[in-house]
């Protein structure tokens, strides 16, 4: 099964009382907390149902963000890399989220030790490569340390921009399956998934851009029909999860998770 969207495990972070503090582009107000865990729970279980191992880590007050796991670590095949966040509210989160990586790669874990800056947010792992949007949280010397590590794994890194203005890479585009990506026009209108299939996300929902293949399903944030119908007719088995307070966060669906199968 292709490792890039076939997983065992996964990690997930229950929303703090504090994420109503979380980093976000334009105010739109504070997510409501129970609505948010609410539908954090409806996530956990969507993930639970494909069959994989959750792990839900408890909330941490200190980090406003840290339900957004998946910018603090970077989990492949062959090993996870501890990520070095370029928000400062978020640069301690990769110390916290250590043990949960480590307990599942042991001595097959890295870390970025910087001084460059990257999150997991800007990376997209396909079946054929790993690609890295620079944005404003992640800079050209985050990208080199972090391609050292990977090529030494023997993985092909990309090096791309993020579009101006959006906050991460796959803020703008999932994987769907080992040959195709779910993309806002805006992103791929620079070339940078020449050579892969493309499903764009329709217009006015390029806020449903940030989805996830998770074994047999495409978590899928609620609100955008007609993207979820299109994916529905390419044959996805869409699963809908409401992302109202997450986004107010600028957080979608891939930004919950960190997913991956240990190795062995
Ligand atoms: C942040 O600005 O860092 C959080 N409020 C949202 C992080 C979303 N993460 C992601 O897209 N991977």
């Amino acid at each position: 099964m292709a490792a890039s969207f076939t997983f065992t495990h996964a990690i997930c972070r229950t929303p703090s009382i504090s994420s109503v503090d979380g980093l976000r582009a334009v105010d739109t107000g504070a997510p409501d907390l129970a609505t948010f865990r609410a539908h954090h729970a409806d996530y956990v279980a969507a993930l639970r149902a494909t069959g994989a191992n959750v792990t839900l880590l408890d909330a941490l007050e200190d980090f406003p963000d840290s339900t957004f796991v998946e910018d603090a670590a970077l989990c492949l095949p062959k090993g996870a890399v501890i990520m070095r966040p370029g928000a400062p509210s978020r640069l301690g989160e990769a110390a916290a989220i250590r043990p949960a990586i480590e307990a599942a790669y042991g001595p097959h874990m890295r870390q970025i030790s910087g001084p460059g800056h990257i999150e997991g947010g800007d990376i997209l792992v396909t079946e054929r490569e790993i690609l890295v949007g620079k944005s404003a949280r992640t800079d050209a010397a985050g990208v080199w340390e972090l391609r050292a590590i990977v090529s030494d794994w023997g993985y092909t890194l990309r090096e791309l921009q993020t579009p101006p203005d959006v906050l991460h890479f796959k803020t703008d585009c999932s994987l769907l399956d080992a040959d195709t990506i779910l993309t806002t026009r805006r992103l791929a209108a620079s070339g940078c998934f020449d050579g892969y299939d493309l499903i764009y996300t329709e217009d006015g929902e390029d806020a449903s851009a940030n989805a996830i293949r998770f074994n047999d399903a495409v978590l899928f944030p609620a609100g955008f029909p007609r993207t979820a119908a299109a994916l529905d007719r390419a044959g996805y088995n869409v699963v809908e999860i409401g992302n109202s307070e997450a986004a107010k966060l600028d957080g979608g669906m891939s930004c919950l998770s960190l997913r991956f199968s240990p190795p062995t």
